[in-house]
């Protein structure tokens, strides 16, 4: 085990140089690959079990994988990820998990520094999604507190108010809370994707009209479609006058809080919101999924989420145990990758990184620029998405088409995956994210090489 352990790590450190898999149609990939688990496999057997795994699976590590908001991550972060498997423990109380807990705070401390929350607490969540729905939870409980005890049936409907381009979680939020997905308002966007907060306002006062309670704004840094920033300095004015809870969606966005250029600006008036949602293994390059979740509410989290296992597990009030804190029982060491990578690359990683990829940006904006004969951008970037389309040769051509076409030659050439998008306005795009620490200026000139090539 100890030579195939071995193996297996020297070819993953050669990952990021090799090419991506090209796709494979899953009735293919079943007959290909011995998937029944009738009969076992000796250990000779198991070596060429892990070298199909490899050949047939995504290779993420890739700088060239431009197809999700996550890419490569760092050869720490999987030493960590080695570390939590080999220790496998669980972050619900201290006694179990005594370093992932303090390593827990100390990120959370550290993560502070930028946003500069008077007070702060947090958690590590198995992902965005769950962090956004922490932040509406924590919104019930701090304006309907009772709704912990009696459900919701004493109280009249509550709303939650997102970008029409928000991330879809809040809509699986307002499911699972109960609330439902009707009670999600959709409010109107700006042409560069942002909130429009005159009709934030609107919808608002529609809201209290017709006496329902409006609970939480969900803004978001960094839409997963556009990579638009909602004004968060206006919105927070808003929810102040209205007393509503106003969560921050930054799973995306969040690295740009370490700029030193104008991404930073986005994030002004962050520090007076109530709480965010921090992906690591997006632009922060740790393993998927590694969502954060902060508060500067003071015992929101245990408040809202305590409850149970006193008889058996929680010993001890003044414990500082996460599980008091959290909706599960078992929770994964998340910290202990993300503390890993950190302290051997230091804060200065984040800087650098978002500065290298704030100077390709700069670059690509110039590049579409440059090339309009060629590539139709079709929005003002500000951070690491660009939405474009490949412009045909003939008018006649449909475009949508066209661009959904190159893109399933692009995929069978196994050298790049760069996803698509489509909306009304626009019909059918690349989205194109810069999501990859390793990413090169002249990977993206190959790209676009590639793509003139397929065309032609
Ligand atoms: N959690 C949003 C991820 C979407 C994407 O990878 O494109």
């Amino acid at each position: 085990m100890e030579e195939l352990f071995k193996q297996t790590l020297s070819k993953a450190f050669k990952l990021k140089d090799q090419g991506l898999q090209k796709p494979i149609p899953h009735a293919q990939l079943a007959e290909t690959f011995d998937l029944s688990l009738d009969d076992k496999v000796n250990s000779e057997q198991l070596a060429k079990v892990v070298d199909q795994i490899f050949k047939y699976s995504v290779n993420t590590q890739s700088p060239h994988f431009l197809n999700q908001l996550y890419g490569g991550s760092t050869q720490e972060a999987w030493l960590g990820e080695l570390l939590v498997a080999i220790l496998n423990t669980s972050m619900a109380t201290y006694e179990i998990a005594p370093l992932a807990t303090l390593m827990e705070k100390e990120i959370i401390a550290q993560v502070n520094k930028q946003i500069g929350f008077k007070h702060v607490e947090g958690l590590f969540t198995p992902g965005g999604s769950y962090a956004n729905m922490l932040g509406i939870h924590c919104a019930r409980h701090f304006h309907l507190p009772e709704t912990k005890n009696v459900g919701l049936r004493e109280i009249p409907p509550c709303k939650i108010f997102v970008s029409s381009d928000a991330h879809y979680s809040s809509k699986k939020a307002m499911n699972l809370m109960g609330f439902g997905e009707e009670s999600l308002v959709l409010v109107k966007t700006s042409p560069n994707h942002k909130m429009d907060v005159n009709d934030l306002k609107d919808k608002i006062k529609q809201c209290k009209s017709e006496g329902s309670i409006p609970l939480c704004v969900v803004s978001t840094a960094g839409t997963t479609v556009w990579g638009a920033f909602d004004p968060i300095q206006e919105i927070q004015v808003v929810c102040q006058e209205e007393n509503i809870w106003h969560h921050v969606d930054a799973a995306w966005g969040g690295l740009a809080l370490w700029s030193d250029n104008k991404s930073n600006q986005l994030f002004e008036g962050v520090e007076k919101i109530d709480s965010i949602t921090i992906d690591f293994h997006k632009l922060f390059a740790s393993t998927v999924t590694k969502g954060l979740f902060l508060t500067s509410h003071k015992n929101i989290l245990r408040k809202a989420n305590s409850g149970g296992g006193d008889k058996y597990i929680f010993h001890d009030e003044e414990a500082i145990d996460t599980g008091l804190y959290s909706l599960q029982c078992g929770r994964r060491a998340n910290s202990l990758p993300v503390w890993l990578q950190w302290k051997s690359r230091g804060t200065d990683q984040f800087k650098q990184k978002i500065n290298h990829l704030e100077g390709i940006s700069e670059w690509l904006v110039n590049f579409f620029e440059n090339n309009q004969k060629d590539f139709k951008l079709l929005h003002s970037p500000e951070y690491m998405n660009f939405c474009f389309q490949v412009i045909p040769q003939t008018s006649e051509t449909n475009i949508n088409k066209y661009n959904r076409e190159l893109r399933e030659k692009l995929m069978e050439r196994g050298n790049f995956m760069v996803n698509f998008a489509k909306d009304e306005k626009n019909g059918t795009f690349f989205r194109l994210v810069l999501n990859h620490w390793e990413l090169e200026q002249h990977g993206l000139e190959k790209f676009f090489q590639e793509l003139q090539s397929i065309r032609d």
